[in-house]
């Protein structure tokens, strides 16, 4: 096993890391922003090195000083987190060559999924279900106009490098589908230098439902159950739940056995996750793979009993899953919900500047990963995201009922945040009955 790992994040995530580190015996170094110089996460990693100013790019996103940071630590392994460099090939690549194990999969099986049009010809040759559309790039508007006669309007217009909603265009009707391509097109080429898109039927209020995966580099490859996150906002989410409220026992069974044959098929290893499209007829589509360690992926873990990062660390060290298919139970039901600093009567505005109260929910079946604290001054250069409040229940009733006692315990001032929101949403008729969609947020809750 490693006896010192980097982490190269910040925030919760970067405590989350740290905690799995400090409970296994691996010490850990942390690398830090000039902007994160006072966060009190820092003094609980064995090392923090200051890698450069606040703008990513001179920090978090510098591959050379990470790597320096490494090497003055002297770790065996790099943790990256989630965002930043987590999904960035190059760089595990960069890592693996200067002898330091990347916690994540494989170079090679990243960038084969991350590339979305790569990834769907590896899903139909897994057999795992695609929604209808190009074979591969669009080559040309000929070529878009014929194929959107086919398949029938909407037409959805995505980027090959895409991911998380960035580069998507809908059309209606042949006009917005040549005008959707161009725009598509460029926004790709500035966003990504890589400007190829396909196009897909777009599929009208379909829920977002994640199969988290983990596999190991022994050949054996598991599934970990669902996560249901339709409750976003721009591409945002602000809620995710395990099991999800939409699925029947045969649909989650075959959607999560074809997350593992897809994972396989990609010689995928360590933890991902693989996003489906749920129609209302709990058709399923694969949409993207995540290769990285999730944000809600609490949510798992407390459904599952399985701490993620420790089983990523173990992985990356050459050791065998812990674990086999047969002895994941998915008990009970759980809730995350996103805490931004973001105030959401005023268009979800940054709320950057300094938390001087904080009175944290607690008690039976209740987790806060958060890095905050009184005192903690949020910077404003980062994702607004202060923290994330998980619950387990033994329903989804029980789960709904200790979500809502948590977050009327959580007060944070003056800094405005997520909560009244997601309490908005806790009453919510159409929640509490299951019945929402990736538009419900914008649609019904927002609309006024
Ligand atoms: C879609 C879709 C409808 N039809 N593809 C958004 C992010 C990226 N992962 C793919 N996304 C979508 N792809 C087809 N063919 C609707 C979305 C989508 C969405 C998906 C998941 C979560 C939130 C979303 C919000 C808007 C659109």
């Amino acid at each position: 096993m490693f006896t010192k790992i980097l982490i190269a994040n910040r925030g919760e995530i970067a405590l989350r890391i740290i905690r799995a580190c400090r409970e296994m015996g691996i010490q850990t170094a942390v690398v830090y922003s000039t902007a994160d110089r006072d966060a009190a996460y820092l003094t609980f990693a064995d090392q923090a090195i200051c890698i450069g100013e606040a703008s990513p790019a001179e920090s978090y996103l510098n591959i050379p000083r990470i790597i320096s940071a490494a090497e003055v630590a002297d770790v065996q392994a790099i943790h990256p987190g989630y965002g930043f460099l987590a999904e960035n090939a190059h760089f595990a690549e960069v890592c693996r060559s200067c002898k330091i194990e990347f916690i994540g999969p494989p170079a090679s099986a990243m960038a084969a999924v991350g590339d979305k049009v790569e990834c769907k010809r590896l899903a139909k040759r897994a057999k795992v279900p695609t929604v209808p559309g190009s074979e591969g790039a669009i080559d040309d508007e000929k070529m878009a106009l014929k194929l959107a006669e086919q398949i029938g309007y909407p037409i959805i217009i995505k980027a090959a490098a895409g991911g998380g909603g960035r580069g998507m265009r809908v059309a209606h009707n042949d006009v917005s589908l040549r005008a959707g391509l161009k725009s598509a097109q460029l926004e790709a080429e500035n966003a990504f230098k890589n400007s190829t898109v396909y196009i897909e039927k777009y599929v009208e209020q379909g829920r977002h439902v994640e199969v988290q995966i983990i596999a190991d580099s022994h050949g054996n490859a598991v599934h970990l159950w669902e996560r249901d996150c339709s409750l976003q906002r721009r591409h945002q989410k602000l809620v995710e739940e395990s099991p999800s409220p939409a699925l029947s026992p045969q649909v989650r069974e075959e959607l999560c056995t074809a997350a593992v044959r897809l994972i396989k098929a990609a010689g995928y290893q360590n933890a991902g996750t693989v996003e489906f499209l749920v129609d209302q007829n709990q058709k399923y589509y694969l949409l993207e793979v995540n290769a990285r360690i999730q944000v809600e992926h609490p949510v798992t873990e407390t459904v599952t009993g399985i701490d993620l990062i420790k089983e990523q660390i173990r992985i990356a060290a050459g050791l065998p899953l812990s674990f086999k298919q047969k002895d994941i139970k998915q008990i009970g039901h759980a809730i995350e919900c996103r805490i931004n600093a973001e105030d959401p009567a005023r268009n979800f505005a940054p709320q950057p500047g300094t938390i001087q109260e904080l009175r944290v929910p607690g008690g039976p079946g209740v987790r806060l990963d958060s890095h905050v604290y009184a005192g903690y001054r949020i910077p404003p250069n980062y994702d607004s995201m202060i923290g994330k409040l998980i619950v387990h229940g033994a329903t989804r009733t029980e789960a709904i009922a200790r979500m809502k006692r948590a977050l009327s315990e959580f007060h944070i001032s003056p800094i405005r945040t997520t909560i009244p929101l997601h309490l908005q949403i806790m009453d919510n008729q159409n929640f509490l009955a299951g019945k929402v969609d990736t538009g419900f947020i914008e649609r019904v809750l927002l609309a006024k």
